[in-house]
């Protein structure tokens, strides 16, 4: 009787909405009456209403006497308390919807199973579990901060065809570009015209961490790459939000001059120096840098409800939440260059998942399992 392509096209809605949704959950939503679909929507920006309302609103007004018998599919359960919005329960109920299938129950502790059983309560026929790992997979980012009280971690990196991720000595690399220093000259994020560039990715690849970056609520780069390549950690070459930058700074070696210090992206330094001053858009925190640094981290983004954080250097950094085990998926480039010797890429062993083709470059995916 219940078809899985409702919940299919709840999923595909839910995609459109997710980055806008941050830090909620992004949820679609889909009517159904006689194997018809009468109304469909995802969660809106923000604060904005939840995909059920926008489900229910778009109901053109002559199916709307169909609502009561239709059956509503949503890929999240609907919640029962009020946040910046009203419950969805309560909405449901009174449209009288008399059957419900749900994804899954939403892990929000305000949540948790009450809206389902607000439902049943009221005398709803409700369905859990319906394609329930997509579901999940949706919200992957939302599921493990309020799962795991921690950020979802993405790691990425580019390295060369053997293994290395510069390579010796006087060459500097940013953005997965390679440069080798001209007499003199230093390297300055982003202007690569008097340089003679080794790229490691190509332009579709970097195309692509743009796109990424868009996608999470932080990034975060150690010292050493700032100092090195001092990259602007923005979303320039795709479109959206340009993530908060998390940037580690212990001894306060990174002067105001560094692109990271500008004021026109959101940037939380984390460091041990004392009571240095807060700024709208720059933020010191003092925290200690122990061996337990990715935790602290983690604790922050969580503090600042930043639900997920792409880490996309360097060695050191990357290799410090690998050992930690804490890190959700790791994204590599290997480019075709071969260096011989340098600074070895951060490794580690877990399943191969996926494996694509990016022009010349190999895109391999890692996934961390419990
Ligand atoms: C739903 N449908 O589309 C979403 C839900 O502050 P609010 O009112 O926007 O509520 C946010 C919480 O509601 C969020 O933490 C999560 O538990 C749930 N999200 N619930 O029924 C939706 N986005
Ligand atoms: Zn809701």
């Amino acid at each position: 009787m219940h078809n899985t392509i409702y919940m299919q096209r709840c999923l595909e809605l839910a995609q459109n909405g997710q980055r806008a949704a941050m830090p909620n959950p992004s949820v679609g939503a889909v009517l159904v009456y006689n194997d018809r679909i009468i109304g469909e929507g995802h969660t809106s920006a923000f604060g904005g209403p939840h995909g059920e309302v926008n489900c229910i609103n778009s109901v053109k007004p002559e199916d709307r006497h169909l609502i009561t018998d239709a059956t509503l599919y949503v890929s999240l359960e609907p919640c029962s308390h009020y946040g910046k919005t009203p419950p969805c329960c309560d909405l449901i109920i009174e449209h009288q919807i008399k059957n419900l299938v749900v994804g899954t129950t939403d892990p929000h502790e305000k949540v948790a199973g009450n809206g389902i059983k607000k439902l049943r309560e009221a005398g709803k026929n409700v369905t859990v579990g319906m394609l329930e790992a997509k579901c999940r997979e949706s919200n992957k980012r939302f599921f493990t901060f309020h799962e795991k009280k921690r950020p979802y971690i993405i790691l990425k990196w580019a390295e060369s065809a053997d293994g290395y991720l510069s390579p010796e000595k006087g060459v500097r690399i940013f953005d997965d570009l390679v440069i080798r220093e001209q007499d003199g000259v230093e390297a300055q994020g982003d202007s690569v015209a008097d340089k003679k560039p080794v790229w490691i990715t190509n332009q579709y690849s970097r195309q692509l961490v743009h796109k990424w970056r868009s996608e999470e609520a932080a990034i975060l780069v150690g010292t050493q790459t700032v100092l090195d390549d001092n990259p602007q950690l923005d979303v320039r070459s795709w479109t959206g939000p340009n993530p908060v930058r998390i940037v580690l700074d212990r001894t306060g070696k990174i002067t105001n001059d560094y692109y990271v210090k500008n004021l026109k992206i959101k940037t939380i330094v984390l460091t041990e120096q004392r009571d240095l001053p807060n700024l709208d858009n720059l933020l010191y925190e003092t925290v200690t840098f122990n061996e337990a640094l990715p935790h602290t981290i983690a604790n922050v983004l969580y503090k600042h409800n930043l639900l997920s954080l792409i880490i996309e250097g360097g060695r050191q950094t990357l290799q410090t939440f690998i050992d930690a085990g804490l890190w959700d998926e790791a994204r590599v480039f290997k480019g075709p260059a071969v260096f011989g010797n340098g600074t070895k890429a951060p490794r580690f062993s877990a399943p191969l998942l996926k494996k694509q083709a990016i022009q010349d470059n190999e895109l391999l995916i890692f996934g961390n399992y419990d």
